[in-house]
């Protein structure tokens, strides 16, 4: 499944009809139930259980805190990059992840929850983010890897959230998902650079993939008999593929990259299994999963560290913009009254 074939195939439009008075709890539940039953879409005004708004908004809201602090293990390596090209390929995609999350809080928005009130459940650790976003990136080599390992396990993941059943979130997803798939060609070709360089380049990028892969196959969360969320999204139409049906999609699409790329998956269980038609591989410790996602990880204090002081040493952006506001309003209402 492709981006284009989400696109090219999109859920129904949006049934938004205003909803008849009066009409009591089992109706509109029934309403619901038909929307998801007919895979069409559920939107902003339309009713809708409260445990589904707060799935949403704690998925969603993960997803966006996920981007944003995406942004630092990259980031790390915008003034150390080899060439101005690299330079300005890695400042847009940084950017790009800013976008994404921006995208997101706003999606986050329309199911009722404000951008300064996640913001704020982040920075506390009331709410999570991506576990791979803990790892360092100690070399060069982590830009590529990154791209094409994190971008590509995104995408897995991504592409069938652009069938999601809410509709802000499935439409913010099309976009993000093309500049997903931008995101890890440029790691990729990044990767084969290298490859074609030094054997110190190839051993620079085969030890930055022996330390992502298993972080990586971490990303789709832990295996869905651990999972306790997958169950009710997948009924709800909110998750389309559970975490093992994208965790071994991501697996059979990087094996054919890797072969190309001449690096080795770390991984001697991973073989292809003829019977399945997969590979079968290891899976990653859990344990060290469960560590990452409780706050113990490598970089976990670091990262919440940073957010939080570039969120308070924005707060005079924050006012000027609101000061800016409440005078053009002013302005406006001066102008009306003439
Ligand atoms: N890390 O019951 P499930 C990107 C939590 S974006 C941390 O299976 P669910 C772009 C989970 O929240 C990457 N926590 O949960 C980029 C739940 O905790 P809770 C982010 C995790 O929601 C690239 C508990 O474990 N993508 O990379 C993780 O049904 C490069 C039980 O799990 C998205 O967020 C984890 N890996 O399935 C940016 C995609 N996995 O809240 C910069 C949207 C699970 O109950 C550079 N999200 N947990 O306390 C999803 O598809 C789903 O939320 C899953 C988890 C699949 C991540």
């Amino acid at each position: 499944m492709t981006v284009e074939d989400a696109v090219d195939h999109p859920v129904d439009q949006p049934v938004d009809e205003p909803v008849d008075e009066p009409v009591d709890e089992a109706e509109l539940q029934a309403r619901f139930d038909a929307v998801i039953a007919r895979h069409d879409r559920v939107e902003p005004r339309d009713w809708m259980p409260e445990r589904y708004r707060a799935t949403l908004v704690r998925q969603i809201a993960q997803h966006a805190h996920s981007e944003i602090i995406g942004m630092q293990p990259e980031g790390n390596w915008i003034t150390r990059a080899p060439s101005l090209r690299r330079k300005a390929i890695l400042l847009a995609k940084v950017q790009d992840e800013a976008g994404h999350g921006l995208y997101l809080y706003s999606a986050c928005e329309t199911l009722g929850a404000s951008r300064t009130e996640l913001t704020e459940k982040l920075v506390s650790g009331a709410q999570k983010y991506s576990s791979i976003f803990n790892y360092p990136t100690l070399s060069y080599a982590d830009v590529g890897t990154i791209g094409w390992l994190v971008d590509g396990a995104a995408i897995c993941n991504q592409v069938p959230l652009c069938r999601t059943s809410y509709g802000p979130y499935g439409r913010a997803m099309i976009r993000v998902c093309k500049e997903e798939s931008f995101h890890q060609r440029q790691g990729y070709e990044l990767l084969m650079t290298m490859m074609r360089g030094t054997d110190e380049q190839r051993a620079m990028v085969q030890e930055s993939v022996d330390r992502f892969w298993w972080p990586a196959l971490m990303m789709f969360g832990p295996p869905d008999a651990d999972s306790p969320n997958t169950a009710q999204s997948m009924a709800w139409g909110i998750k389309r593929d559970t975490n093992d049906e994208l965790r071994q999609k991501f697996v059979d699409m990087t094996v054919p990259q890797a072969e190309r790329l001449g690096v080795t998956l770390p991984d001697p269980g991973l073989v292809w299994d003829a019977e399945r038609g997969h590979h079968d591989f290891t899976q990653p410790d859990w344990e060290e999963f469960l560590e990452v996602v409780k706050g113990g990880g490598p970089c976990n204090a670091e990262r919440i560290a940073h957010r939080r002081a570039a969120h308070e040493d924005g707060a005079w952006v924050r006012e000027a913009a609101s000061a800016f506001a409440r005078r053009q309003d002013a302005a406006a209402r001066e102008v009306s009254r003439g």
